[in-house]
């Protein structure tokens, strides 16, 4: 009996002692400087239940198009969260003309990390939701506004996301978060005459007038219906034209993380969308992440545009797979 206990004393003190060898658990030594384990910082953990409550809260208030009070309300809260996480925050109000001549009182909202820094990353996403589910089924819905849980939704849920991972653990770089107004209230199916450049009025605005004078960053990811379940992101061609290096970035990066089978090593369409903004008036590289499926007609989800873009087709898998994408991108871009 006596030699158990020995035994197994001794054996106690061999796995405490091993254990304090480990390290990385152990608290530094006062005076001590840490040493750096790699030439790469450590990327935080996106939490995709986050990202799932924030993209949840904005289709909480209801279609969120210019001029009716739950844009309003979703604009106060969006600019909320991004104070909270410490951002400097912008809110460029604007009047801008619709293809019908309607005029939109429409609202950018922007968070700037690090102001100071001029080496800088741009994130963004539309917050708005479209006024029309022009490609229901149903006739009788055509007139009638979108939840846009993807459309819209979703990029900023990720995005709210990365702006609170950025306020725990900063990336030593300017990160730059617009969340643009008005990219999706283009002419309407219905509306047979052509009229260039009805989308993406609010990052037509910034373009021209940008929330700093000569504003500048490095690149630019555009997140865009990047929550349903199962979403394939094929590599948008504008994006590939204007910043090939940037997508092949975001793409091997994703297959490193696993997330391969979201990322698809194909090209996409051409999509009209705020990046070409943002490229042709600030000459930035961006690129368009966008959900792509190149079986349909339109190009995207069955959902697009219509009243189904619910929260039902947002999945925290695909939110993880992006979230984690673009943070490890910008903690570790050289
Ligand atoms: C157009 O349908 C013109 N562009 C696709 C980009 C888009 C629409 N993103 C969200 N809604
Ligand atoms: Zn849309």
């Amino acid at each position: 009996m006596k030699m158990v206990n020995i035994f197994s004393v001794l054996i106690s003190c061999m796995i405490i002692s091993s254990c304090g060898n480990k390290g990385t658990s152990q608290p530094a030594s006062p005076g001590l400087t840490e040493v750096k384990q790699e030439n790469k910082s450590t990327t935080p953990v996106f939490n995709a239940d986050s990202a799932y409550t924030y993209t949840e809260n904005q289709v909480a208030f209801g279609p969120r198009v210019p001029n009716t009070p739950a844009h309003k309300a979703c604009a106060q809260y969006l600019a909320r969260e991004l104070k909270r996480f410490g951002a400097q925050v912008y809110e460029q109000d604007m009047q801008l003309t619709a293809y019908d001549n309607t005029r939109l009182e429409a609202r950018n909202i922007i968070g700037a990390f690090n102001p100071e820094s001029n080496n800088r990353i741009l994130l963004f996403a539309h917050w708005d939701s479209r006024p029309y589910a022009d490609h229901d089924r149903d006739a009788a819905n055509h007139r009638q506004p979108i939840d846009g849980a993807d459309d819209g939704a979703s990029g900023v849920g990720v995005l709210l996301e990365i702006a609170r991972q950025i306020s725990m653990q900063d990336p030593g770089k300017g990160i730059d978060i617009i969340f643009f107004d008005a990219e999706d209230y283009g002419t309407p199916e219905f509306v047979k005459e052509y009229k260039p450049d009805t989308w993406c009025l609010g990052s037509q605005f910034w373009a021209k007038n940008p929330h700093v004078p000569n504003y500048r960053a490095e690149f630019g990811i555009l997140l865009d219906m990047i929550g349903s379940k199962n979403a394939t992101f094929y590599k948008e061609q504008t994006s590939v034209r204007y910043a090939a290096p940037i997508v092949e970035l975001v793409w091997n990066t994703a297959r490193e993380l696993g997330y391969g089978k979201y990322f698809i090593n194909a090209k996409g369409g051409y999509i009209t969308d705020d990046h070409q903004y943002v490229i042709a008036g600030r000459n930035i590289p961006c690129i368009d992440i966008i959900n792509y499926d190149p079986e349909t007609r339109s190009g995207f989800g069955s959902y697009w545009h219509t009243v189904n873009d619910t929260m039902e087709n947002i999945d925290r898998e695909t939110l993880k797979a992006m979230g984690q994408t673009v943070l490890e991108v910008i903690y570790n871009k050289k």
